[in-house]
């Protein structure tokens, strides 16, 4: 009898000393982030005994991407994965991944983030925030229903936006600017709510891009990146083993995240080709006045976020 009782009692003292962490994105649940971040949480939970276990919400269903660094914040859930880029009001800094035409490769990408990271952990303490990996998406292109000749052929098309850069471009395009989450990205471009976007490869895949839209070209804007982080306090109320297999499956699935992006950055690219889509470089000068748009919005930045992006851009540049 007494032998039940303390099984019992250690039973209830193991549920007791689960903890749960709830976890927030707003991209599909097919989305390689979200793939990474399902494994993520499958290795916490491995890596700590089952003493942590990460609930994944995927598909802006529990809280909306624009919404999940204020929810952590609050504590309302304890962790979620965000683009950086959306993140930019609050953390100027995070805009850096949008500046186009400044990241040309994913060894530059991998570089930048080297550089941003401290930048964004220092502002995330503040916040109460922990930053643990981040991921980039291929390549930013842009997808046309028809051929491109020259900027004026954006006059008055709606043109579908997801960030400050997006908007901006649209803008000195003459386009109209519609937010749509990607989430809704098939439907809008069904119903005809957009006519043209700058996004991936891999998300014109996973919008099925080649029912609505013909072309796509390999601007190779930039390379956007996804955040996953954790409220700090959080993160603070576990064992110091336990923080270390968060760091290390961080570390983990930040090294998985990338090589699956340049993976399906690839294979994006063909399965567009194989569905009809003509994938091409834009001609040559409208890539010319693209790169004058570029050059406008990053002038523009550098003058807004002040010292900050000369600590991260001056190394970028000058330190290869
Ligand atoms: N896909 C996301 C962000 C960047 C990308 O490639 C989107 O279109 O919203």
């Amino acid at each position: 009898m007494k032998l039940l009782w303390i099984a019992a009692w250690l039973a209830a003292s193991a549920v007791h000393a689960q903890t749960r962490w709830t976890l927030a994105t707003g991209y599909g649940e097919n989305s390689f982030h979200t793939t990474n971040i399902v494994r993520f949480a499958s290795d916490v939970e491995r890596l700590t005994g089952g003493a942590l276990k990460v609930a994944v919400h995927p598909n802006n269903a529990l809280v909306k991407l624009a919404d999940i660094p204020q929810a952590v914040q609050d504590g309302r859930i304890q962790a979620g994965e965000s683009i950086m880029t959306g993140m930019a009001k609050a953390f100027p800094i995070a805009g850096a991944d949008a500046i186009p035409f400044v990241v040309g490769s994913y060894a530059d990408a991998k570089r930048l983030w080297v550089l941003q990271r401290p930048l964004i952990e220092r502002h995330f303490a503040q916040r109460g925030l922990k930053a643990l990996y981040a991921v980039p998406w291929p390549p930013q292109g842009l997808y046309t229903r028809k051929p491109v000749a020259s900027a004026s052929d954006f006059k008055g098309t709606r043109m579908r936006t997801y960030n400050a850069t997006t908007v901006r471009i649209a803008g000195l395009l003459g386009a109209i600017p519609v937010d749509v989450p990607m989430v809704e990205v098939n439907q809008a471009l069904g119903s005809g709510r957009i006519d043209n976007m700058i996004t991936s490869a891999v998300t014109g895949v996973e919008n099925e891009a080649w029912r609505h839209i013909g072309y796509f070209h390999e601007i190779n804007a930039w390379f956007p990146k996804n955040i996953v982080f954790v409220n700090r306090r959080a993160f603070d109320a576990l064992s110091p083993l336990q923080q270390q297999s968060v760091l290390q499956a961080s570390a983990d699935a930040e090294a998985r995240g990338w090589a699956a992006s340049e993976a399906a950055s690839k294979s994006s690219l063909r399965e567009l080709q194989a569905r009809g889509m003509k994938v091409e470089r834009a001609p040559p000068e409208f890539e010319a006045a693209l790169k004058r748009m570029g050059e406008k919005f990053s002038r523009e930045w550098i003058r807004d976020v002040g010292h900050e992006a000369n600590q991260l851009f001056v190394p970028y540049y000058f330190q290869r």
